[in-house]
């Protein structure tokens, strides 16, 4: 099976109040694309210093030269920054997903119901299926759930619950494949919007694809 050729990102953060909780990142490191999604819960101050704890153990983890292949890293990381949450008194509680691309597979884990999909010739498929809505991170229960998929091109899509709770996932399906890459997760972060303009919830999500078709 010949690998992928290279991939694209994007992603976007709507806030559906003033400041809003969910956090997205997007990291690189060699040949690997690292995504990151983490909704701050309640959509609170100290949801959101706990979301960003996961993003800060993430970077963290990139920098200090972890293998960033192995989906036990990521869960090493999560139930890490569970701990720290708990021992710092400082609460917050939060989601999170994190997944690291490579041209062949995607591995990673999540806690919550912030969730990966991949999407590919009509077919959806839930990477995150098997994972534990609750306890957050940051109760000191965090069971996070590995995942591991062979891919071989389709779009994949991380979010909050923000999208995946609002949004059918044919509507969504129908934006995935877009064009342009910032302009599919901006229309993505607006389906969920009410008849008002008002979204239910923040929206966070992170688009990874296949830049050119595959051979
Ligand atoms: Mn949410």
């Amino acid at each position: 099976m010949r690998p992928l050729s290279d991939f694209e990102t994007a992603w976007h953060v709507e806030p559906a109040g003033k400041a809003g909780a969910d956090r997205v990142r997007v990291l690189t490191r060699g040949d690997a694309t690292v995504l990151v999604v983490a909704d701050g819960a309640g959509n609170s101050r100290r949801g959101a210093e706990a979301a960003e704890s996961v993003l800060r153990g993430v970077q963290d983890a990139v920098d200090a030269g972890a293998d960033v292949e192995r989906e036990e890293t990521w869960r090493d990381v999560l139930v890490r920054c569970d701990a720290e949450r708990v021992a710092s008194g400082q609460g917050g509680e939060t989601t999170a997903l994190v997944a690291c691309v490579t041209r062949r597979r995607v591995v990673g884990v999540s806690v919550g119901d912030s969730e990966l999909w991949l999407f590919q010739g009509g077919e959806s498929t839930a990477l995150t299926e098997h994972q534990h809505r609750k306890p957050l991170l940051g109760s000191g229960q965090a069971r996070p759930v590995t995942f591991e998929l062979a891919w071989r091109g389709g779009v994949l899509l991380g979010a909050s619950d923000g999208l995946f709770k609002y949004v059918d996932l044919r509507r969504i399906q129908e934006h995935v494949s877009l064009a342009d890459a910032n302009a599919a997760v901006l229309a993505l972060a607006a389906l969920p919007r009410l008849a008002s303009g008002a979204l239910p919830d923040d929206v966070g999500l992170v688009l990874c694809r296949p830049s050119a078709p595959c051979p």
